[in-house]
């Protein structure tokens, strides 16, 4: 089998991260070689831009920036990681990859769909074959995050420490989930839609019976 690009995609607390490992392992158990990445990251420049990009300090960032800067940081993964990896028959599994900037710089800070289209044809050229989005009520996944991010004398200080972008409002949100949505009904070939609302373990399952399928119509095809 030659190497495939799976991503992992949702709004704030979906459980991209707790659903990761049994994809991985799942994936694995088929006997497949996987890299595990994560956007904006992935390589040692787009961690660096991770870090800038997240940075509460930079408040007053523009929408041009913060696409370009997720651009900047992927062109770098595609090359230095996701090429490679998939032109020596390993697969990717990414947690997020370009359909989080058409969720959250087009339908959160509504930059133009077809400059975004520009720029991964040129910057990220690689397609996902496989497309998990986590999808759930924009109120539960923050009311997650916000749990997550109290600090842990939470009866002294009871601010939580978000993210620059963890700091939007709920309307921007609710903007981001609409983008996802509306890509997944646009691309049912590629996209599982997954309820991620439910039980950990009900929300891994689906996932790994979606990876099943899809390895599955990869062997056939091959
Ligand atoms: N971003 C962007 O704007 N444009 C881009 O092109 C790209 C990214 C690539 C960093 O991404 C930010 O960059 C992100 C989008 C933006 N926005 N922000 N902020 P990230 O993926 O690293 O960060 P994140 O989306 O904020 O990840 P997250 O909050 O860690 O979400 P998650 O990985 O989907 O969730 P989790 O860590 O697995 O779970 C969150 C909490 O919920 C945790 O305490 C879990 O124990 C809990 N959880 C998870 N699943 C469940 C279920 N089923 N029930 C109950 N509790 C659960």
């Amino acid at each position: 089998m030659s190497g495939r690009l799976v991503t992992l995609e949702g709004g704030e607390g979906a459980g991209k991260s707790t659903v990761l490992a049994a994809v991985r392992e799942r994936l694995e158990h088929h006997g497949i070689d996987v890299v595990v990445t994560r956007e904006p990251g992935g390589t040692p420049f787009g961690e660096a831009v991770r870090k800038l990009v997240l940075d509460p300090a930079h408040g007053g960032v523009c929408a041009e920036s913060e696409l370009l800067l997720m651009f900047a940081a992927r062109a770098q993964l595609v090359r230095e990681l996701i090429q490679p990896a998939l032109a020596s028959g390993r697969w990717v599994l990414s947690d997020r990859y370009t359909d989080a900037s058409y969720a959250y710089q087009g339908g959160g800070r509504g930059q133009p769909l077809e400059r975004i289209a520009e720029l991964e044809r040129w910057a990220a050229p690689v397609v996902p074959g496989l497309t998990l989005l986590l999808d759930l009520p924009v109120a539960q996944g923050l009311e997650r995050v916000r749990a997550r991010a109290l600090p842990p004398l939470a009866q002294f200080d009871s601010t939580p420490a978000l993210d620059r972008i963890e700091s939007e409002p709920d309307a921007f949100f609710e903007r981001v989930r609409a983008a996802y949505r509306a890509r997944a009904a646009a691309d049912p070939a590629r996209f599982r839609i997954i309820d991620a609302s439910r039980p950990v373990d009900d929300v891994r399952a689906a996932a790994v019976a979606e990876v099943d399928r899809y390895v599955a119509a990869v062997r056939v095809i091959a």
